[in-house]
């Protein structure tokens, strides 16, 4: 658990406005297409974990002909990273393999002695559902088994047990009514005890939302980043973060009511989904700094900034009430 320092009371104005708590890294995007020894169209949405002293990327890479499959990234400081030119290799039967002709957005998990890979599987068809694999050591991989029926998307795992079961985040559906429900295993095979998770909705957040990295446990409850999706010309994609209750994570006990991230930057308003940030992968730093990594607009990766700390008191601040404007 990451315990954080006593969070203090600040001023207003120490507090940086919401929209203000990530600071986007100077290399950005720290990597394009170009990371790659060949053609591909482009790479983003990664999942994020250390390992040892190594950072660990799972980003998705979308080669040229469109599919899409899971690689691995390695850095030694989180910010300059090299990319497997191979896919990972999940083995499986004919019928587990048809239904991953894709792979993407990888949520990692470390717990006991494993990593495991909850990504979204889709068939050519374009059905999609959550796949499982687990490794040690980011070169062999074992398959686990598929975790939800068809349709189902925005999946991680829980990075230790509640109450003696391992847990997890997932949306069962798209659009508007799309729920994220946290459920439970004895084995991580069968699953049972669902309950939605009840943000309360925000503008920002109304066509849809979903988890974005693996929950961050603290000593305020489990951290949770989520996207936001509403439209403009199209859909636009943001981030924005809540806090579960850490016996019962289907309780919201926080929730800041803006998003904190935004497109702004030329390479997150342009590409191949323009306007659109979307994290699956976090890491936190000993000191408390929480390096976020994120697609920028399904075509490169970018790396912002926040400290934990900052997360968590823009969630305990709380549910405001809407802001009324006279004229
Ligand atoms: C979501 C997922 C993400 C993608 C985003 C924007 O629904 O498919 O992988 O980055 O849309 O296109």
């Amino acid at each position: 658990m990451f315990s954080v320092r006593p969070i203090l009371r600040l001023e207003t104005t120490e507090l940086p406005m919401a929209d203000e708590l990530l600071k986007r890294h100077e290399k950005n995007p720290i990597l394009t297409y170009k990371d790659l020894p060949y053609h591909v169209n482009a790479i983003y949405n990664p999942g994020a974990i250390k390992h040892g002293d190594k950072y660990v990327l799972v980003p998705r890479v979308e080669y040229a002909n469109r599919d899409n499959d899971l690689h691995v990234a390695w850095s030694d400081d989180g910010v300059n990273f090299k990319v497997s030119p191979d896919a990972i290799k999940v083995p499986g039967t004919d019928e587990e393999l048809a239904w991953e002709k894709h792979r993407y957005d990888a949520r990692v998990t470390k717990i006991d002695e494993w990593y495991y890979l909850a990504y979204c599987a889709q068939t050519m068809t374009e059905t999609v559902r959550i796949g499982l694999a687990r490794t040690r050591d980011f070169q062999s991989f074992e398959r686990m088994p598929f975790q939800t029926p068809p349709w189902s998307r925005n999946c991680a795992l829980f990075p230790e047990k509640i109450n003696g079961l391992f847990a997890r985040l997932e949306r069962p559906m798209n659009g508007p009514d799309a729920i994220t429900f946290i459920s439970y295993s004895p084995d991580l095979t069968y699953w049972g005890g669902w309950q939605p998770i009840n943000l309360v909705p925000q503008t920002w957040t109304r066509a849809k939302w979903g988890i974005g990295p693996t929950p961050i446990k603290t000593s305020h409850g489990w951290l949770l980043i989520i996207h936001g999706v509403w439209y403009a010309l199209n859909y636009v994609y943001r981030l924005g973060v809540v806090l579960l209750d850490l016996e019962d994570p289907s309780r919201v006990i926080g929730q800041c009511p803006d998003f904190i991230f935004t497109p702004r930057e030329y390479y997150e308003r342009v590409g191949e989904v323009p306007n659109c940030v979307f994290s699956n992968g976090a890491i936190v730093e000993p000191d408390g700094e929480v390096k976020i990594y994120y697609g920028a607009a399904d075509t490169c990766i970018g790396l912002a900034t926040a400290r934990l700390n900052d997360l968590i008191q823009v969630c305990l601040d709380g549910i405001q009430p809407p802001r009324i404007i006279t004229y």
